[in-house]
């Protein structure tokens, strides 16, 4: 049965914050060990809150000694090498160290919009993955498949709150991000047909809000990497693209720098204006 010693060496604990402890020690046991959390059963005894360990070992040794699972054969990634929703994709597998076959699709010759294409997503987009018979459209959607079942839970907390939190960004990068930076690079690199104040507008006023998030901690969700950076990562690092400058964010660059220092980072290509056909 698994078991974890956890000692309160700090006074003053609510029984707020013990409880959200607890929740994640069991969230960690169950996810270090790879058991069914429906199944496993955990015993707390005390709580050591500088010093995380189980059976006397430290959760960073265990860590690195569990087996992440791979898949049976590489997965699937249908993309475009320009687009930051592809891009976060295979940021999160290269993360994970999910082999991955890469199909590059031709946006300009529109093979987006091929009946085939549209049978794996009818929305007619880029990406699309396909591991095993699992076919997924939508790239946030990906990231959560991903994670959830070739990651662990750092990526996304199993905590209500935590995993609240990570969602918004989520919603921040198919919303703000996706009709700010995102649209401004798309407009300036492929002539999409969006207005350049709005959007230029909406991009200044998600900038200003991340700034001051990531100013207080390393991450957009506290103290460690999760999907919501993976998901916001590509379109900020190529804002300049779209004439948006991070000269004066720099908590962003601080961020921006962290991701890329994370183990198996892979950088987006940098897409130089007039380059690239629409
Ligand atoms: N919500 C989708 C959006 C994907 C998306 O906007 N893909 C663009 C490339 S960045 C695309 O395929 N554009 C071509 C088209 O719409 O025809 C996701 O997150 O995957």
């Amino acid at each position: 049965m698994p078991y974890v010693n956890i000692k309160i060496t700090r006074e003053g604990a609510t029984p707020q914050q013990k409880a959200r402890l607890i929740e994640g020690a069991t969230t960690l046991l169950v996810d270090v060990l790879h058991k069914d959390p429906q199944t496993t059963v955990v015993v707390i005894d005390e709580v050591d809150t500088d010093n995380w360990g189980i059976g006397g070992e430290s959760v960073s040794v265990r860590r690195s000694r569990s087996q992440a699972p791979t898949p049976r054969q590489p997965v699937k990634l249908h993309r475009a090498a320009v687009s930051g929703h592809c891009h976060r994709v295979e940021l999160m597998l290269s993360l994970l160290g999910v082999p991955v076959d890469l199909v590059d699709v031709n946006l300009a010759k529109q093979e987006q919009k091929s009946p085939q294409f549209l049978t794996m997503n009818p929305f007619g987009q880029v990406p699309v993955l396909q591991d095993g018979d699992v076919t997924l459209a939508d790239s946030n959607a990906m990231l959560v498949y991903l994670c959830q079942t070739y990651g662990n839970a750092n990526w996304l907390p199993r905590d209500p709150v935590q995993a609240a939190k990570v969602q918004s960004w989520l919603s921040v990068a198919a919303g703000l991000l996706a009709f700010g930076p995102a649209a401004a690079r798309a407009r300036a690199l492929f002539g999409r047909a969006f207005n350049a104040e709005e959007v230029a507008a909406r991009a200044q006023g998600l900038f200003a809000v991340m700034e001051q998030r990531l100013a207080q901690q390393p991450f957009l969700v506290g103290a460690h990497a999760t999907i919501a950076d993976v998901a916001n990562y590509s379109y900020i690092a190529r804002a300049p693209e779209g004439g948006l400058s991070l000269e004066s964010f720099p908590a962003m660059r601080a961020w921006l720098a962290r991701i890329e220092a994370l183990p198996g980072f892979v950088p987006m290509v940098h897409t130089a204006p007039k380059a690239v056909t629409p």
